[in-house]
């Protein structure tokens, strides 16, 4: 059977509802990427990990890893998950190649 009055929830003969009138799009959720302070890593090497991995410059790259040597945390950038997850295992695998403690984690916005 073809009816040319919509999908499943018809009120009756002769009438048809719009159920939606744009295209269903859902936004993927956001995670921001963290690093964390310790007292081992040395500056140089977390301000060399944003500008490589995060695409920061110098000033902004120094901002940060100040930011996070104040106050024990802070923001690298915001992503979506699997760009989040890939960031933190390049972070974690280069720190461990080098053999600092430096700890990086995502966190849902
Ligand atoms: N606290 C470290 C030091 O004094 C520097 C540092 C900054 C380490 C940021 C980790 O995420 C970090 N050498």
């Amino acid at each position: 059977m073809q009816s040319d009055e919509g999908g499943g929830d018809e009120p009756g003969r002769g009438t048809a509802v719009i159920t939606r009138t744009k295209p269903k799009t859902k936004k993927p959720s956001l995670y921001r990427v963290l690093i964390l302070n310790d007292d081992y890593t040395p500056m140089e090497f977390v301000v060399h990990i944003l500008e490589r991995f995060f695409q920061k410059d110098r000033e902004a790259a120094t901002r940060i890893m100040l930011h996070v040597h104040n106050y024990g945390v802070g923001e690298c950038g915001v992503y979506t998950y699997e760009v989040a997850e890939t960031k933190v295992t390049q972070v974690m695998d280069f720190a461990r190649q080098h053999q600092h403690p430096l700890q990086c984690v995502m966190e849902k916005k």
